[in-house]
C-alpha cells in the first residue's frame, strides 16, 4: 500500500519538510495528510489530532502499512534504504552524511531558537545573541569543507544529493528569510542553490497558498517584532 505523510504547516514546519523532500527526490510514491499545528496543545501537552497519529503528538509520521514511522531521521533514512539513494555507497562516506544529519537533528538549538522557519517571511535579524552566532559559524565551516571535499562531484553538500541536503535545506531557507550571511561565500552559495529545488519550489508553492496569518499557539511570527507577516 501506499505509504501516507503527516506533515505540518508547511510554513513552518521544517521536520516535516525533511522527510518530504527525501520521499520526494527517492521518487518514492507517497500519500499525504496535512495537520494543522495551530490547534490547542501545541508545544505542551500536544494536539489530539496528532495524539491519535504519534506517539510523540508530532509530525512528521510515515505511516507503512499500518505501521507509524514518528521521526524524521527514521522517515529520512527509511526513504534512502527503500531507494537506494540518497546515501554514499562507500561506508565511510555514509557515515559523514548520517554525521551532518545528525549534527542538524540534535544541534543548532540556538539557531533554531533564534531564526525559526518561516518560509514565507523577509525581515532582518537583529541582536543575534553569542550562541546563535556560533551556530552560524559553524554552518558555515560545515557547508564550506562540504563543497570543498566533495565539489568536484557534485553541486551538494556531499557532491551527489543526499539526506544531508534535505535536512540542510530548511536553514538555507531561515537564512533567506532573516536576511543572514554566513561567513563563507561558497557556503552561500549552496545554501542559494537548495533553494532552487524542484521538490522545494512546489513546497514553497504550497506556502505561498497558505492564507497568511499569525501563528495562534506560538508567536513564532514575533520573534522579530515591528517586521510584516507577509
Ligand atoms: N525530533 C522530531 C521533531 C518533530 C517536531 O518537533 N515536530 C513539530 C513540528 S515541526 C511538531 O509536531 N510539534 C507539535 C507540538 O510540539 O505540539 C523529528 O525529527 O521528527
Amino acid at each position: 500500500m501506499t505509504p501516507t505523510l503527516f506533515v505540518g504547516n508547511y510554513n513552518y514546519s521544517s521536520w516535516s519538510l525533511r522527510p518530504w523532500l527525501c520521499l520526494a527526490w527517492a521518487e518514492i510514491a507517497f500519500a499525504e495528510r496535512f495537520v494543522d499545528l495551530d490547534q490547542a496543545g501545541y508545544g505542551g501537552d500536544g494536539i489530539a489530532e496528532l495524539k491519535a497519529i504519534s506517539p510523540t503528538a508530532k509530525v512528521p509520521v510515515l505511516e507503512i502499512d499500518g505501521t507509524r514511522i514518528w521521526d524524521s531521521v527514521a522517515i529520512a533514512e527509511w526513504a534512502a534504504e527503500t531507494s537506494g539513494q540518497l546515501l554514499p555507497s562507500a561506508p565511510v562516506e555514509r557515515a559523514l552524511v548520517r554525521s551532518a544529519v545528525a549534527e542538524m537533528h540534535s544541534g543548532f538549538a540556538a539557531l533554531r531558537r533564534d531564526l525559526p522557519m518561516n518560509i514565507r517571511r523577509r525581515c532582518r535579524a537583529h541582536g543575534l545573541p553569542a550562541d546563535t552566532l556560533r551556530d552560524l559559524d559553524r554552518l558555515s565551516t560545515l557547508w564550506d569543507w562540504g563543497r570543498n571535499r566533495f565539489g568536484d562531484r557534485g553541486p551538494y553538500l556531499f557532491g551527489q544529493r543526499s539526506l544531508a541536503d534535505a535536512f540542510y535545506l530548511p536553514v538555507a531557507a531561515r537564512l533567506r528569510t532573516y536576511a543572514v550571511a554566513l561567513a563563507s561565500d561558497q557556503a552561500e552559495r549552496y545554501g542559494a542553490m537548495l533553494l532552487e529545488d524542484e521538490a522545494f519550489q512546489i513546497w514553497e508553492a504550497r506556502v505561498l497558498a497558505e492564507p497568511v496569518r499569525a501563528f495562534a499557539q506560538v508567536p513564532l511570527d514575533a520573534v522579530y517584532p515591528g517586521t510584516d507577516l507577509a
